[in-house]
Parts: structure tokens; C-alpha cells; sequence
């Protein structure tokens, strides 16, 4: 009797009709061959042996070079189930047009099935997938970032207990590219990119936009957030999860040199993009980190801002759309000042500055997790880790603090749906435009937001330890639009106020907004900001927070009814807050 599995790929293999069809181990011998096909194909070629051993650098389709929101789905039965903030279609209807689309789009290649893990192999929180793709990058990509082949096979067995996911190339044509996500059968299909997000269907498809839908139903969540571990002198590690919109240091954070090292405060690695999270035997929420590798965004990367991953990647790296030095090397922009001579662009052309970035903005590496010397001893527990606190954050120019406490649970809910924040010139040509962006799950919730607000509500009645919920801003700029913050290494000194909070022993200012931190409480020993600065950066201007009040309320009438009453109050109560405050107060 043939698997569920084995239907499902025969069934594909039907409709797409491919050349051969290729149940992957997940073995280095397999990569090899993955690796040498796609050199043949000439969009792929090797890096220099010795300073960057068995690293390759893949240029993709020019047309496909990022996650495409506009034509990524959530097809639910029921419209409503999608909510304002997803681009629907409905199931039947979206079927009948993509398996148009599918219908022989295999024809000539190879059908490549992918078995993979999503979390640690032993752990019960993990899920198994499983991803058809006729992308031999898509298989070697999914290989770094997942528990690949037999593993996954093995402890799948003849179950039915997989997310499926096809994808096919199809064309590449931007026409004829959809990212479909059937949320009711947890069936994923996607044609016409074979780039990051888009592609790699067991992170953004599966591992959030699937799982955020699964873990509402089973009691449990799914976030886009880094997962780090907080040593402090006595060996103690404390572990806290944050949820930043893309450009905002997600990697960064997750991988920092302390600059507190030689105090005792180190930063250990769990995750840098997602956590599944449910409650333990404890009463803590236990985080596991669903993948297996990090698919960092290359340009800005350095030996300043993440030391730790320039390390990481010097083997066993794919890198997508960036540079390529005369040695052989990968480059981008911000890597370091400057440019070297006699450079290939991300398209394989002669490169000239003339010409625009060397790197396409969004050139990526894709890096096991493993390679990192930052990684936690604990990264693979089954268990998981025990969540202490949750930080949001966004890029605000002039609003938000450095650091605030919500008061509690539903007030932190309230922080987290509020989140925003501003574009950046290199982003989209419009400087300070406020995205809301809600846990940083608008592209990535799998249905709709208002029942997702409701979720969190309802955790927070489940978990008898919640994380202290924090917000964080390393953007504040001054009056001279230059940043306050010095950032990276330097952001430990408020992961530390965070952990004495937790602890019961930093000292907080109650504001309208939430509890902020005493000058004094924050350690800032050997380094140099003045105490105008430290102030600047602990305002809060209640007039620009009436401002926001105002836009937070715009964008909540969007959900109608659907938005859950612990919102709504706090929103309101917000408002009272603010308009309690003197005016001209600072
Ligand atoms: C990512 C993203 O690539 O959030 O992680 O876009
Ligand atoms: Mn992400």
C-alpha cells in the first residue's frame, strides 16, 4: 500500500510531469550532485577553495530577487478568515488557475522530493514537511535551513502528518507567480519564483504563515521572532524572543558580541527569524527555533555590525545575488569601504560604481546555524527554552524611547499590535513612511490579524509565567537626524535593564506609554553618551503619541467588530493616559 506520501508525489508527478523524480537523503554526496548540476546550468559557480571552501555563489532570475507580498495568498473557504491585511482568493478558484500553471511545468527537469523537519529532530514541538520542488537551489537552500531527508523520512513513517508544499519555477515570469496557501487542508502551492521566502516553503509558507493557523487551533504560537539567551556573571541564562519588521537587525541582535563581555553579560544564539512557542510543565512559554540555518540579508553585514556571522559564512555557504570579487570572493555593499577592483555585479557583469549597487540589495546568505561560535548549547533542546521576555520594536525616528515595559500581559499585547515602523530611503524611496506592521506578522499571518490579537489574548490566560513584554527603538535620531543609540554591541546594556526587571531589581519611571528605565538604571559605563542624550532618548512627547493615537486608531477601524475588546480598551485607555499628561510636558 503505497504512504499518503507516496500518493501525494504520484499525484503531483501527474500533473506537473517531470523527467525524473529524486526522494532526497539529505547526504553530503547528494548536495555535491545538487551543487553540480546547478553550476551546469551556469546561474551558479564556486568560490575561492581556500578562503571560502565549499561555498557557492547562485545569481538568480533578475526578476526574482524578493518575497513577492502582492501575489502571495491565504485562501481560505471564508473571506472573512483571511482578514484586511492578506490578499485572498478562494480555494476552488485558486486551484483551477495554478494547476493550469502546474500542468507539465516539471516537463524536462528533475522533481526533486524534499522531507524536512522544521525544529530540533528529537523535539515534540517540531513538524515535519515536505516540499516538491523542480529547483535544484531550492533543494540544496532547504537542506542548510531544515533537518533534510532520511531524518525527516524516518520520523515521518507512513504518517499523513506532513504539510505538503509544491513548487515549481514554472516560467519565472513575474505574470505567472503565486504563492497560494491553502490553510484548511495546510497545503501550500507556489510557482514562478524561485527566490528565498517565496521558494523555501518550509520558513515563511510553512513555518509562519501555516503554523500561525495551526497553533491557534492546537494552543500554541508562531512568530516572527529571534530567539537569544542572556548570560549574565553568574552563568545564568535568560532567554528572551523579538519580533522586528525586516531592516530593523533581527541576525544582528540574535548574534551580538556583547559589549559587556568582560562584565559577564554574553548573548547566545537560539534563532534569528522564527519561534514556535507552547506552554511547558513550568508554566514558561518554550521556544524552539524551527530551522536549521540562517537566510541573513548580506548587504550592511560586517565585521562591526555582526562579527559573528562574518565568521559563520566563511564554508559551506550559498550565497544569492551578491558581488563577486576577482579572487573569487562574495562582496557587498557595506561589507567594508571599499570596493575592490575588477568586480563582477550580482548579474556576472564587469562592475563599475557607475553601475549602482555591486549587490542587489536583498543578496542573501544561507548558512547552518551551526557555523555560528555564538550559537546556545541549548539550541537543539527538545524542550525548548524557557521565554522570559518578549521585546518588539521598529525603526521611529523621533517617537518611541529606547526601551519601555508594558505594564502587563494585555497591555504588552496592545504594544505589540501597535508596532510600526518607518521606511528607510534604500527600502523604498519614501523616507519615513509609518508601515504598521503587528508583531511583525503582516506579511506572514495566516489569517485574520483581529483573531490573531484575540490568540495572544488568549495565551495570556494560558501561560501561568508570560514574558514581561518590552518594546525597543535602537533609531531614535536627535534634532541633527543623527542616531542617539550607538546599537549592536552596545544593545546588551538594555537587554541587561530588561533582565534586572525581570529579576525585580532595575528601577522604572511609569510614563503614559509604559514603565521606562531611570537614567541610572541603565548601565552605561565606557560609553560615550552625554546625559542630554540618555535623556533625549527616554522621552516620551505626549502631543506626537496623540499623533500616533490617532493613526493606531485608523488603522484598528480596518478590523471592524473582529478587533477583541482587551484591545479596544487598552487602546482607549492609552488615550486617557495621554490626555491626563500636562500639557507642554515632555
Ligand atoms: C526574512 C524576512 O527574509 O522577514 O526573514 O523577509
Ligand atoms: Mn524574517
Amino acid at each position: 500500500m503505497a504512504t499518503p506520501l507516496e500518493q501525494w508525489v504520484e499525484s503531483v508527478a501527474h500533473m506537473t510531469r517531470p523527467a525524473a523524480i529524486q526522494w532526497c537523503d539529505g547526504s553530503e554526496a547528494e548536495a555535491a550532485g545538487m551543487i553540480e548540476k546547478l553550476v551546469q546550468e551556469g546561474r551558479t559557480v564556486p568560490l575561492n577553495n581556500k578562503t571560502y571552501p565549499n561555498c557557492y555563489l547562485h545569481r538568480s532570475d533578475p526578476t526574482d530577487v524578493a518575497r513577492t507580498e502582492k501575489v502571495t495568498f491565504i485562501c481560505t473557504r471564508d473571506r472573512e478568515n483571511a482578514g484586511p491585511t492578506n490578499n485572498w482568493m478562494a480555494p476552488a478558484e485558486t486551484k483551477q488557475m495554478m494547476g493550469r500553471l502546474f500542468e507539465g511545468s516539471m516537463k524536462d527537469r528533475t522533481m526533486y522530493v524534499v522531507p524536512y523537519i522544521m525544529g530540533p529532530t528529537a523535539s515534540p514541538q517540531s513538524r515535519i514537511g515536505v516540499e516538491l520542488t523542480d529547483s535544484p537551489y531550492v533543494a540544496a537552500s532547504m537542506r542548510i535551513m531544515s533537518r533534510m531527508g532520511k531524518v525527516a523520512l524516518d520520523r515521518l513513517g507512513s504518517s499523513s502528518d506532513f504539510v505538503p508544499g509544491l513548487h515549481s519555477l514554472g516560467d519565472l515570469s513575474p505574470d505567472r507567480r503565486f504563492i497560494a496557501h491553502f490553510q484548511e487542508e495546510k497545503l501550500i502551492w507556489s510557482i514562478g519564483s524561485g527566490y528565498g521566502g517565496n521558494a523555501l516553503l518550509g520558513k515563511k509558507c510553512f513555518a509562519l504563515r501555516i503554523a500561525s493557523w495551526m497553533a491557534r487551533e492546537q494552543g500554541w504560537m508562531a512568530e516572527h521572532m529571534l530567539i537569544l539567551g542572556l548570560e549574565s556573571p553568574s552563568g545564568k541564562v535568560t532567554y528572551m524572543a523579538a519580533a522586528f519588521p525586516s531592516a530593523c537587525g533581527k541576525t544582528n541582535l540574535a548574534m551580538m558580541v556583547s559589549a559587556l563581555e568582560n562584565q559577564g553579560y554574553r548573548v547566545w544564539t537560539i534563532g534569528d527569524d522564527i519561534a514556535w512557542m507552547q506552554v511547558g510543565a513550568d508554566g514558561y512559554l518554550h521556544a524552539i527555533n524551527p530551522e536549521a540555518g540562517f537566510f541573513g540579508v548580506a548587504p550592511g553585514t560586517n565585521e562591526k555590525t555582526n562579527p559573528n556571522v562574518m565568521q559563520a559564512l566563511r564554508k559551506n555557504t550559498i550565497f544569492t545575488n551578491t558581488a563577486m570579487t576577482a579572487k573569487a570572493e562574495p562582496w557587498w555593499e557595506g561589507m567594508d569601504d571599499n570596493p575592490p577592483a575588477d568586480m563582477l555585479d550580482w548579474q556576472g557583469r564587469a562592475w563599475a560604481s557607475s553601475m549602482g549597487p555591486a549587490a542587489q540589495p536583498n543578496s542573501r546568505y544561507t548558512v547552518p546555524a551551526t557555523q555560528s561560535r555564538s550559537i546556545s548549547s541549548r539550541w537543539e533542546d527538545p524542550a525548548g527554552v524557557p521565554i522570559s521576555a518578549f521585546i518588539f520594536g521598529g525603526r521611529r525616528a523621533r517617537l518611541a524611547p529606547l526601551v519601555y515595559e508594558a505594564m502587563d500581559w494585555q497591555h504588552g499585547v496592545y504594544v505589540g499590535a501597535t508596532m510600526a515602523s518607518e521606511t528607510t530611503a534604500a527600502a523604498t524611496g519614501a523616507v519615513g513612511v509609518t508601515r504598521r506592521d503587528p508583531m511583525a506578522m503582516l506579511p506572514f499571518c495566516g489569517y485574520n490579524m483581529a483573531d490573531y490579537f484575540g490568540h495572544w489574548l488568549e495565551m495570556g490566560r494560558k501561560i501561568p509565567h508570560p514574558p514581561k513584554v518590552f518594546h525597543v527603538n535602537w533609531f531614535r535620531t536627535g534634532d541633527d537626524g543623527k542616531f542617539l543609540w550607538p546599537g549592536y554591541g552596545e544593545n546588551v546594556r538594555v537587554l541587561k535593564w530588561m533582565l534586572e526587571r525581570i529579576e525585580g531589581k532595575a528601577a522604572a519611571n511609569e510614563t503614559p506609554i509604559g514603565l521606562l528605565p531611570t537614567p541610572e538604571s541603565l548601565t552605561l559605563d565606557g560609553l560615550r553618551v552625554t546625559r542630554k542624550t540618555i535623556e533625549d532618548l527616554l522621552s516620551v512627547d505626549p502631543a506626537a503619541w496623540m499623533k500616533e493615537h490617532a493613526d493606531v486608531t485608523n488603522f484598528f477601524n480596518g478590523f471592524g467588530d473582529r478587533l477583541p475588546a482587551g484591545i479596544r480598551d487598552e487602546h482607549r485607555r492609552l488615550g486617557e493616559r495621554l490626555q491626563r499628561v500636562p500639557a507642554g510636558t515632555k
